[in-house]
């Protein structure tokens, strides 16, 4: 049952290498794979050695630090550039090739046959020399499915290890991931990867679609970057996974996602999103007075991820029009303040009335209720 034992493939020094703002550097790059390492992911990918002088001498070096995860290179589907792949001392070498009719016309101008015959000559080297091999097929999804499983059968029968099916442009929807997936299980032995771009915002859903029928390993990579606007981001796969049950993640590092999130945005100079599955800063944001109220009695009402599990905390927000005494009346107690409930329902009232004129601070809130404690005093007196 893949859904509970799949494999993450950590491509943010691949993929995530393709993302405009990433230029990383080989200390950085150390710095990245050390992370995602400790994080616990099962696989890093690398940018094809053949790529620069740099990428192979980066390649050979993270090869070379004896991380857990199994190191992979990404390399297209040719003799010289597997060679290379084989050179710097990964573990597996992930080989890619389009089948999709436009980049047959277009780009490598190759026949199905022709495929066939280079993705033989690849793959049996790879193997041969005792790497783990993945074949994937670039732009799946608008490739036709009959030249995609004669392909897929061949590689099937060399013995590769997985199948790769990359949803290059972001196009495919949850069911057709589904599907397609679905048909290569019930045709092949080999373990079977996803690859999904998020042009249309379906990435996540895609991959675990793509897990629900029979996936063994997804591709993902920090903040999601990578081509335009990025695959699968490890983050949002993780909740993802959480929300079907938190035990499927529990082998992963969870407390480590904002510090590898962070270091990943400030070599790439981006902000993590205020929406950012997780980390985003109103993740665990509670606002309206009928939320905030629950959470208070049992923070599952509103909240599928628990902050604590993630090294995070929630927050009340509760400076606002849409506030609720009894989100109110926790932060007289935050504050020591012994009002009773009248008096509460009143500053509250009062909150929400400034709230209409001007943007509240929470020192706002905590000055009407101190005030109302004065007048409390007073009147005992
Ligand atoms: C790219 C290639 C790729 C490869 C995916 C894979 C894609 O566009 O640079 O190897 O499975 O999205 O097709 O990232
Ligand atoms: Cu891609």
């Amino acid at each position: 049952m893949s859904l509970t034992s799949f494999n993450i493939i950590e491509s943010t020094l691949r993929e995530g290498e393709q993302f405009v703002g990433a230029n990383f550097r080989l200390e950085e790059k150390i710095e990245i794979a050390q992370a995602l390492d400790d994080f616990g992911v099962e696989y890093l990918e690398l940018t094809s050695p053949a790529a620069s002088p740099h990428s192979y001498r980066d390649a050979k070096r993270i090869a070379g630090l004896g991380l857990r995860a199994r190191i992979l290179t990404h390399v297209r589907c040719n003799l010289e550039d597997a060679r290379k792949a084989v050179d710097t001392g990964v573990a597996g070498v992930d080989v890619l090739f389009g089948t999709s009719s436009a980049l047959r016309r277009f780009s490598h101008g190759k026949s199905i046959e022709e495929i066939i015959d280079t993705a033989t000559q690849v793959v049996s080297f790879i193997k041969g020399q005792g790497l783990e091999v993945r074949f994937s097929s670039e732009d799946s999804f608008r490739s036709d499915w009959k030249d995609l499983l004669v392909v897929y059968r061949a590689v099937d029968g060399l013995g590769v290890d997985r199948v790769g099916i990359a949803d290059t442009v972001g196009v495919a929807s949850p069911r057709q991931v589904y599907d397609l997936v679905s048909a290569l299980r019930r045709e092949l032995k080999a373990d079977i990867e996803f690859h999904g771009h998020n042009d249309s915002g379906c990435a996540i859903a895609n991959s675990f679609c793509a897990l629900e029928a029979g996936a063994t390993h997804i591709d993902v990579s920090v903040l999601g970057i990578g081509e335009r606007n990025g695959i699968t981001p490890l983050g949002g796969f993780i909740a993802r996974m959480y929300a079907l049950d938190k035990s499927l993640v529990k082998r992963y590092k969870l407390e480590k996602l904002r510090e590898i999130e962070s270091l990943v945005a400030r070599l790439v100079n981006v902000d993590i999103p205020f929406n950012n599955y997780i980390t985003g800063i109103a993740a665990f944001t509670h606002k309206a007075g009928v939320h905030a109220k629950a959470v208070l009695n049992n923070p599952a009402t509103y909240e599928i991820l628990d902050p604590r599990d993630f090294g995070l905390s929630r927050y009340l927000s509760i400076a606002h029009r849409l506030t609720g005494w009894n989100a109110i009346k926790h932060r007289a107690e935050q504050l020591n303040l012994a009002l009773g409930e009248q008096a509460v329902k009143a500053a509250t009232l009062q909150i929400k009335q400034l709230a209409d004129e001007r943007p509240l601070s929470l020192d706002d809130v905590d000055t009407i209720l101190q005030q109302w404690m004065d007048s409390y005093e007073t009147r005992m007196e």
